[in-house]
């Protein structure tokens, strides 16, 4: 078994375990009520002694996020733009403003994980368009002329899942509007630079501070929709916070099924992880560049973001850091692509 096979099972075990005995898990207000006296003493001292990673208290958006319409009058560009792809498909895309945010989460923050701190100011300095959606399979076949998504073939978890997976079986072209899955960081990468070369623009992966940034859309909460995320608002594996009637997650939904965030970005949170440009490192935010970080000059993981429709909801936090191999294309991992404003058309 080669590197990246161990790689690729270990990351199958670990949604297996993550979709084991459910644990009663929410997002929300109440562990604020549950911190011991201890835990505020700790946090008093973390606050007092500069601790770089000191609990804060999640609160409502630091700021309005920088209006759109503004930076585009500002600018001098739209605030919309739409790629052409060809035979009739294109692809919608929304500038988000240059801005500074807290990147990372808050001791503080309920399921948040090491890596996710400490919290610092980063400055996006160059405005980009963001992808409103993941890539579709339509607008990945329209480029790529092909289609990895395995979701037709995945018709029950304990039965079928990692045995699809490790099968390989053949895509199905199906759910043109649901995000493109099963794409390895390459195959993203191949699908920006065709894209490229098709529309005549700089079309590549966000970095993961453009990521975390465009979703938080101004807010410093766990999720850009509050310190909650509902069924209603994203696709998320609810089943493994409550026991609830019901079969696991199996398919993702079409994008744009939920609310955007600020910005007018869908299905940040959930559907599909989302390939980052970065290297991943857990230690990177220890020495992270404050103006433009793009993670380190190398390294064997790559990041996603997100989380997934069949991964927990703590996954889906803004702040929330995962990452796998390059290789490895699994059916719950997608990608949205930037265009800088610079290289955008002025239409
Ligand atoms: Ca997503």
């Amino acid at each position: 078994m080669t590197n990246q096979d161990t790689q690729t099972r270990w990351d199958v075990r670990s949604v297996s375990r993550v979709a084991g005995p459910a644990r009663v898990i929410e997002m929300n207000l109440g562990f604020m009520k549950r911190m011991t006296k201890a835990g505020i003493l700790a946090a008093a001292l973390a606050l007092i002694t500069g601790g770089c990673d000191s609990p804060q208290q999640p609160g409502p958006p630091l700021s309005r996020p920088a209006d759109q319409s503004e930076a585009a009058t500002r600018l001098g560009v739209p605030k919309d733009l739409t790629l052409q792809l060809g035979g009739g498909v294109s692809m919608k895309l929304i500038l988000i403003p240059s801005g500074e945010f807290l990147m990372g989460s808050p001791g503080s923050e309920r399921e948040r994980k090491r890596d996710e701190g400490p919290q610092h100011q980063v400055t996006i300095s160059r405005p980009f368009y963001m992808g409103i959606y993941p890539v579709t399979q339509e607008q990945y076949a329209q480029v790529t002329r092909s289609n990895p998504s395995k979701h037709q073939t995945i018709r029950g978890w304990e039965a079928g899942y990692v045995k699809d997976i490790m099968d390989k079986n053949p895509a199905r072209h199906s759910g043109a509007r649901n995000p493109v899955d099963s794409v390895s960081w390459a195959d993203a990468a191949r699908f920006c630079e065709a894209l490229s070369g098709r529309v005549g623009k700089r079309v590549r992966l966000p970095s993961e501070a453009e990521w975390e940034y465009a979703c938080r859309a101004g807010t410093a909460t766990a999720f850009n929709t509050g310190q909650t995320l509902r069924p209603s608002q994203a696709s998320y594996n609810d089943n493994y916070d409550r026991r609830r009637g019901g079969g696991w997650p199996v398919e993702t939904v079409p994008v744009g099924s939920f609310a955007p965030n600020a910005w007018g970005l869908h299905d940040m949170h959930g559907n599909v992880f989302e390939w980052c440009a970065d290297w991943y490192d857990p230690e990177f935010y220890k020495a992270s560049p404050a103006v433009d970080p793009q993670g380190p000059s190398s390294g064997s993981l790559r990041v996603l973001r997100g989380g997934a429709y069949l991964f927990p909801v703590r996954y889906s936090r803004s702040a929330s850091r995962y990452n796998i191999a390059e290789g490895p294309a699994f059916d719950c991992i997608g990608f949205r692509v930037v265009v800088e404003v610079q290289d955008a058309p002025e239409s």
